[in-house]
């Protein structure tokens, strides 16, 4: 059988997803609207060998250690299943960002993984079909299948078959750019997975989240279509608060935040008040996103920069579809 590599993009939330409506399919109890984000990215190469018997996975050039080969292995199910194949996998994963410190590198990660491993097992999927796969492997990774704006639909089958990824607009249709502030490299102190099942359980504001996110997403849409950076940056900042607010409201709270994310957090809001479109969100780990427009990017920078603590700034524009890459 063929080895094949594969891409795929990270991907930021602006309208968050948080909790999910079926375990075992992976099904989210919100739908949810992100930006592929050109800059970060994940290759992975699968390969099927016959006669042998485990999957084997190496993340960055090491081996990835017991829980994450399961998790996969239990992913590659799902497409032995499709192909009626038997045979174990080697797969080799590399990310050109810091791993499991929210920076999305599931997201990347299952979709890359998603498409090398159909086109190893000799499935021609449709991109809409990678996307309802990928979302078994993690939820956020159904939109780093697609580029540009991407809207995560809730669905309502019972099967998963409509809870997939729609790409919304291509990255040209609106060039936005994204300063990710890494405050930390350090591994989060609770996954998403698990940081939203307690939250599920234990919240009592998780019915008004599940409650309230149809309509953050149909005002990030028309902030989109309209290309109104002022409402786009507003609705994102709103559910990212709404977000991080619930997953504090757990018992025990869930705080992936450090003091540094808090400073960071104020000076973004303060220089939006001086008129640079500058608009902060944050996923399940300490680092501090901005939305902002190409123009400030340099100026942005510069002024953030200066904040001590804040070890990297990565500045990305839009990025493409997942793919597979040429042997
Ligand atoms: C998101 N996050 O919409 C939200 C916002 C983090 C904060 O999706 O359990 O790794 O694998 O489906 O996709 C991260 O959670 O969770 C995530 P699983 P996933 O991007």
């Amino acid at each position: 059988m063929k080895k094949t590599t594969a891409l795929a993009h990270a991907n930021i939330a602006l309208v968050k997803y948080w909790g999910k409506r079926d375990s075992r399919l992976n099904l989210p109890a919100v739908g949810s609207l992100s930006m592929t984000l050109k800059a970060l990215s994940t290759t992975t190469s699968v390969e099927f060998q016959e006669g042998l018997s485990i999957d084997t996975l190496s993340i960055n050039g090491s081996d990835a250690g017991e829980k994450q080969t399961r998790r996969a292995s239990a992913f590659l199910d799902l497409i032995r299943k499709d192909a009626g194949i038997q045979h174990g996998a080697i797969i080799e994963s590399v990310n050109n960002f810091p791993t499991g410190a929210g920076l999305a590198s599931s997201a990347s990660g299952f979709a890359a993984l998603t498409v090398a491993a159909a086109n190893a097992a000799g499935l021609d999927l449709s991109p809409t079909r990678l996307s309802e796969l990928s979302r078994q492997g993690s939820g956020s990774a159904a939109r780093s299948i697609f580029g540009g704006f991407v809207e995560m639909k809730l669905g309502e089958k019972a099967d998963g078959s409509d809870s997939i990824a729609v790409p919304l607009h291509p990255a040209e249709h609106w060039p936005l750019a994204m300063l990710i502030l890494i405050t930390s490299e350090a591994e989060k102190p609770i996954g998403s997975t698990e940081g939203m099942n307690l939250t599920a359980e234990t919240s009592p504001y998780y019915p008004a989240w599940v409650d309230t996110s149809p309509d953050d997403i149909a005002i990030a849409r028309e902030a989109i279509v309209a290309r109104d950076i002022e409402k786009l940056g507003e609705i994102s900042e709103f559910s990212c608060f709404k977000m991080h607010g619930l997953a504090m409201s757990a018992n025990p709270a869930i705080i992936y935040w450090n003091g540094l994310s808090v400073t960071l957090i104020h000076e973004v809001r303060r220089l939006r008040a001086q008129g640079i479109p500058a608009y902060v969100t944050m996923d399940a780990g300490p680092q501090v996103k901005v939305l902002t427009l190409p123009e400030y990017v340099e100026k942005l920078t510069g002024l953030l920069s200066e904040i001590k603590g804040i070890r990297q700034i990565i500045s990305t524009e839009l990025g493409g579809d997942a793919r597979i890459l040429p042997e």
